[in-house]
This record gives structure tokens, C-alpha cells and sequence, in this order.
């Protein structure tokens, strides 16, 4: 079949941008762009060349992996070539490799697959010989890479010397080289406090560690390692199974991941992916994907591989948590307290399992450093749960004419003027109590689940009740009847009801939520459980002078000037008077007893997954007793509570002393109480 002319230009256009990606990924450490948008076009010359064979050429990126090593360093080839990966990313493209591999092996049966994590790091291959480290190479393109000894000598997950016993006179064990998340973020810091230039990620920032000239550059980067299989052997045996070869390495001292594990069949990769995919956001380091690999080595040589990639093992990819999108416009959200938030709106984009088309700016501060603008190409990162965040721009791809974005002077919702206390991060709209826009997030607010938790009375709603002047402040909520609020647009008579039905079963409530509800500035669940706790009352509280509400255990000076403020201001006074006489109450306080508060002045950090009840739920316990649980450990943490995977926070619990606890010690110490 002739190839048509409008394929070639394509295929050599694909080529030339490809080639121009690996320089700068591999050369240059900078990347233009996340791997999701290299894989793309990688995958699309692929489908050009495998439509049309006469299009591949012995240079394309197809037929290679990896790029040039760097001059300044040793080139090293590699004994046995370092094989590459192929990638799966759907759920069919692994039960193809698994329907594959069982054809191959004429097989009915499951077969048993090792399964590990895919690091995202550099992959390099190191040699003992009579249990001495004697050399340490990336794999470069997989037939030559580069000397990087000195740096490798630096890490300390790997020993300079085997332990153990039964270690092969010669072995080449390989791993990747990666860079923790915390040790990424401390480097970060470090280069933005120096005015040098930051890494765009952990990969970037490992890899730029390894090719550094000056060993003690390496040194002061805490890389770490997972070794991942073995090269080279000789004088010496090592295990048929990959599962035990890992164990063999572990015994010898080298590191390998601890999520490693052995699965039958299909769906156990399948159900491996799922867990580890659960995990990964609460992993201390990168991921990118999962590894799998057939156990029996008898079977990987029977199975072999095809180019430079084994038949036998195959990366089944995560979701990319980063992507590229285009800024259509930034406009500004103003919050509860006035807040003014700016939000990228983008042209929607999938990434991290789900479609985005909104990112937080957090503020003006942030959003003139990073210098984003409308019509922007963007780096796009969603990870886990978190909330999606624009990562930096791409400035080669700023279209002409754009202008930096400016804090607006006026709010964008009521016209009042935007205020920015000097050295302050956030802009406020001072029409605290005209502008619309404050009052629907109050409004949001009190009504929120764990507030007044009035049911149905949602954002859409809310928005109504304000535009229409039916509703300016929470008392007014209770004046609704169902004909007003049948009277609104997508009201039936049904939901009326049940907003009315919902509003008064919310006045029935707990000091604490109510508290809460009022949405003073800084007083969130915690802090408004500690305030009731303390007074008892709200009459008690409302009359408090600011030294006294500081006596509230965690309540300091910010936090007792935003709640003295509030009670002293009359018209809030006369809101929850009004509040009061709609029939909004709740029942007195339990008076603090002696059980309640034998956690009092202790402080907790959970880290981990617990069995037996959630974060939330462990922390809910802690403070039910008095305790306070904080987000980071220090010196002044009394206890730590891992779960399992416990990661950094376990670490450095340990580093300082701080007494740890097992879920089942934890559970004991409740039960105590
Ligand atoms: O964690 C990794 N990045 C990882 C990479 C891993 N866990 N296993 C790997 N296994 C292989 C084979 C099966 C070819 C021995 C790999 C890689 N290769 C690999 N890393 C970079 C290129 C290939």
C-alpha cells in the first residue's frame, strides 16, 4: 500500500518532536511536557509505522528507548542488555497479556505473577564483586549507559558491601533510583530560597542528582533505591523465582519495595492494581504504575522477549496525574470571609481518573509567581484526592498579546472595595455584609452536613433564595414557607416540603455545631468543640473577654480576637437572638467528667491506614477524650499512631524519640480512658 504523503509529513513531524522531548528529558532534565503528552505521540507514530512499515526508520523513536548518555561521564555497557518495559493501560490490555502468556505456554492454568510497584525514578544497574560495590550504571538506551559510581556510593539504601550469606562472587542487581517525596519537596525549598531553578518533578530531580559531576551534590540529595531484579551473575546462584530472588537481594542487604507480592492470575493483578492504586497518594514516594512480572523463571525463558521488552512482564500504568490543558479564562471566586480566590477555568481535560475543568489559584501571591494568564498552555496535576492545581505554564507556548493578571480594585460580585493587608497572601472584599457573594458561602456554610445539616438546601438553591431577596442571613431560612420555595424554578411541591421538613428538624442542634455554623473566622469543628467544652454556654462564651476564651486549650490570640470580635459585634448578636427565636436550641453541655479527659494536653499524629476505624473516626476518639491530634510530628508530639504503610512520619517519630503506637496499643489507650 503506497503511504500517503500527508502520513509522512506527519510521521517525520512526530519524529523530530519526539526526538526534541527525549533531548530535553534525558539530556537536559527539563521537560516541555508531562509524560502523558510524550506518550501520546509516541503512540501515534507507532500506529503510523505498524499502518505503514515503509515509514519506520532505524532511527525513529520507536526503535530505541531511552537517549544519549552525557559526555562527561564513563560509558559503561551493560553485560546483559537492561530490557525495557511495555506499558498496559487498560484492564484489557493486561488480560491480553495475560491471555498472551497462556497461549505461549499452552496453558490452562492461572499463572502466578510476581507484582510491585513501578517506581518513578532512574533505572541503573550495580555490580559487587566479592561483596564490594565496585561499579554503578544508568541504563542509559539499555546497551550503554553511564558511569555514575561516586554518586550511586552516596545512597545510602545501598551498602558498599553484602551482607548475608550465599551472595554470587559477581552480581549485578537492578533497581531504580528515586528521590522520596519529602526529600523532593526540602530540595525545592532550598533551590526557590537560593533563586536557583526548581525540578518539575521527583523523577527530574533524581536523575539530575545522578548526573551530577560532584559526588557530594548527590550526597546532599536523600536519593533512595529499590532493586527490582538482577544482570550479571557469577560464581554463585540465585533462586528460580523472581519472588525469591528479591528475597535473596533483601537477605543480602539491598533494599526492595515492601509492597512487593506474589498473585495467581488475571485477577489478582487485576485486584493488586486496584489496592495499590488505593495507596498510592499516601506513599512517601512517586509512582507511576504497577510491574508484573511471571514469577517462574523457567517460564520467563521459555516465554523471551520480543525487541528490547521481555514477553514475560509487562507496566500497567496509573491514570497520569498530570496533564496539559489550556487556561480559558481567571476569574474570582469570593469565599465566606471575603476571601478572594482565583480560579483557572480550563478547557476540560482527563487526568487522575477524572475530568477537570476548574483549578485553584489559592491567591494573588501564587498566582503572579507562577505568572499564569489566559490562553496559557498549563501543566494540569491531580493526585489522589487532592484538589486540582496548576503545576507551572509551559512558556513556550504563550500565545502573543497576553497581559499578567491583576487583583481586581473592586469585588467582582458587589463592587466593594478589594483590600490586601501588607505581607498578608489573601485579598478581601470588604462588603462583609452587602456583598452577595459572602453571603451565599455563609449561607452554604450553616447549612453545611456538619453544621445546621439542613438537607436539600443546596448551592443551586441557595443561590436562588440570595438573587431573589428572599434570604439575606441564616435566620431568615426559617422564615421559608413551602409556597415560597414551591414558587422557585425546579421546586416541586415534594421538595418544598422537605426543605421545610429539613429546616426544622435543624433546630434541634448541638452547641458545638451551632457554633461552628456561625462560621467565625478560624473557629472550624475542632475549635468549636474546644470553645463549648469550655464554656458551656454560649451565654458564657459570648460574655468571655478575650483573655478567657485564651484559656481554651489550642485557642490562641488570632483565633481569641476573631471569636471576641464576633459576639461584640451587634448585628451578630441579634442574628442568633433571631436564631433563638425561630426555636433554634440544643441541649446543655455534658458537664466535663473525669472519663472525658484523660487524652487532656496529649498530643497525636496518625499516619498510616488503620483497620479497625478511619482517620477521621481515630481522630473523632482522640478529641472525644480531650486529646488534640496535629499534622506533623515534632518534638512536642507525645504519640504517634502508624497504621499500615506508615511512612515519613513514622520516620521521623522515630528519629526524635516520640512513643510510637500500634493500631492495637492505640485501641488499649482508648479503652483506658
Ligand atoms: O520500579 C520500576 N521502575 C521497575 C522498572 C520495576 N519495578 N521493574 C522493572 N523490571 C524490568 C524488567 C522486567 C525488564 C527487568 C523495571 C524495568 N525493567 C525498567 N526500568 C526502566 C526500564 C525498564
Amino acid at each position: 500500500m503506497p503511504v500517503p504523503a500527508s502520513a509522512r509529513r506527519r510521521a517525520d513531524w512526530l519524529r523530530a518532536e519526539l526526538t526534541r522531548h527525549d533531548y530535553r528529558y534525558y539530556v537536559l532534565d527539563d521537560p516541555e511536557v508531562p509524560d502523558a503528552a510524550y506518550d501520546r505521540l509516541l503512540v501515534e507514530l507507532r500506529e503510523l509505522e505498524a499502518r505503514h512499515s515503509q515509514l519506520i526508520t532505524p532511527d525513529s523513536p520507536t526503535q530505541r528507548v531511552g537517549g544519549a548518555p552525557v559526555a562527561s561521564f564513563a560509558a559503561v555497557r551493560h553485560h546483559l542488555p537492561m530490557l525495557s518495559l511495555d506499558n498496559a493501560f487498560t484492564r484489557e490490555d493486561v488480560e491480553a497479556f495475560d491471555r498472551r502468556i497462556r497461549e505461549r505456554l499452552e496453558t490452562e492454568h492461572e499463572v502466578e505473577y510476581a507484582c510491585e510497584p513501578k517506581l518513578d525514578g532512574v533505572a541503573i544497574g550495580v555490580t559487587w564483586k566479592d561483596g564490594v560495590l565496585e561499579q554503578a550504571a544508568t541504563r542509559g538506551d539499555g546497551t550503554t549507559g553511564e558511569d555514575v559510581t561516586h554518586n550511586v556510593r552516596t545512597i545510602r539504601s545501598v551498602p558498599l558491601r553484602l551482607s548475608g550469606r550465599g551472595w554470587p562472587a559477581l552480581l549485578e542487581a537492578r533497581g531504580e533510583v528515586f528521590l522520596p517525596l519529602a526529600g523532593f519537596a526540602a530540595l525545592n525549598q532550598r533551590a526557590a530560597a537560593q533563586g536557583e531553578k526548581t525540578f518539575v518533578n521527583p523523577r527530574n530531580a533524581a536523575a539530575g542528582s545522578l548526573r551530577q559531576l560532584d559526588p557530594r551534590l548527590a550526597a546532599s540529595r536523600p536519593l533512595a533505591v529499590f532493586f527490582y531484579g538482577i544482570g550479571r551473575v557469577e560464581g554463585g546462584e540465585v533462586a528460580g523465582r523472581h519472588s525469591a530472588i528479591l528475597q535473596q537481594l533483601r537477605s543480602w542487604g539491598l533494599r526492595t519495595a515492601p509492597q512487593a507480592r506474589v498473585v495467581q492470575g488475571v485477577r489478582g493483578l487485576l485486584g493488586y492494581y486496584e489496592d495499590l492504586g488505593r495507596r498510592r497518594a499516601r506513599l512517601p514516594y512517586q509512582i507511576d504504575g504497577v510491574v508484573y512480572k511471571v514469577d517462574a523463571l523457567e517460564l520467563q525463558r521459555r516465554l523471551g522477549f520480543v525487541a528490547r521488552a521481555p514477553r514475560w512482564a509487562i507496566a500497567h500504568k496509573f491514570p497520569a496525574e498530570e496533564e496539559l490543558t489550556t487556561v480559558r479564562a481567571i476569574e474570582w471566586q469570593v469565599g465566606r470571609t471575603g476571601a478572594l480566590t482565583p480560579v483557572a477555568r480550563l478547557e476540560p481535560v482527563f487526568v487522575g481518573g477524572a475530568t477537570v475543568s476548574n483549578a485553584t489559584l489559592h491567591n494573588i501571591d501564587e498566582l503572579q509567581r507562577k505568572d499564569v494568564r489566559v490562553g496559557d498552555t498549563v501543566i494540569l496535576r491531580r493526585a489522589g484526592d487532592v484538589i486540582p492545581e496548576v503545576v507551572r505554564i509551559i512558556p513556550e507556548r504563550r500565545p502573543r498579546g497576553t497581559r499578567p493578571v491583576q487583583l481586581p480594585p473592586a469585588c467582582p460580585v458587589c463592587g466593594s472595595e478589594v483590600t490586601k493587608e501588607e505581607g498578608a497572601a489573601v485579598a478581601r472584599c470588604s462588603g462583609a455584609l452587602i456583598c452577595p457573594a459572602q453571603r451565599k458561602e455563609s449561607l452554604r456554610h450553616f447549612a453545611s452536613r456538619r453544621a445546621l445539616d439542613i438537607e436539600g438546601l443546596g448551592t443551586k438553591l441557595i443561590d436562588q433564595l440570595v438573587d431573589g431577596g428572599l434570604v439575606r442571613g441564616p435566620a431568615d431560612l426559617f422564615t421559608l414557607s413551602a409556597a415560597d420555595l414551591a414558587a422557585l424554578e425546579r421546586m416541586g411541591e415534594t421538595s418544598a416540603r422537605n426543605v421545610v421538613l429539613a429546616l426544622e428538624r435543624s433546630k434541634a442542634t448541638t452547641l458545638p455545631r451551632f457554633l461552628y455554623a456561625l462560621g467565625i473566622r478560624d473557629v472550624g469543628e475542632a475549635t468549636a468543640a474546644a470553645l463549648a467544652g469550655h464554656f458551656g454556654t454560649l451565654e458564657a462564651l459570648s460574655a468571655a473577654a478575650p483573655e478567657q476564651i485564651l484559656e481554651v486549650p489550642y485557642v490562641g490570640p488570632v483565633v481569641a480576637g476573631h471569636v471576641h470580635a464576633f459576639f461584640a459585634e451587634p448585628r451578630n448578636r441579634a442574628v442568633i437572638a433571631e436564631l433563638h427565636r425561630h426555636g433554634v436550641h440544643w441541649p446543655a453541655m455534658p458537664r466535663p467528667d473525669r472519663q472525658a479527659a484523660t487524652l487532656a494536653g496529649q498530643t497525636f499524629v496518625l499516619t498510616g491506614r488503620l483497620e479497625s476505624l478511619t482517620r477521621d473516626e481515630a481522630g473523632d476518639r482522640i478529641r472525644a477524650l480531650g486529646g488534640r491530634v496535629a499534622g506533623g510530628v515534632s518534638a512536642k508530639t507525645d504519640f504517634v499512631v502508624a497504621g499500615a504503610d506508615a511512612g515519613s512520619k513514622l520516620d521521623k517519630a522515630t528519629r526524635l524519640g516520640v512513643t510510637i503506637l500500634d493500631e492495637a496499643g492505640f485501641l488499649r489507650l482508648l479503652q483506658r480512658g
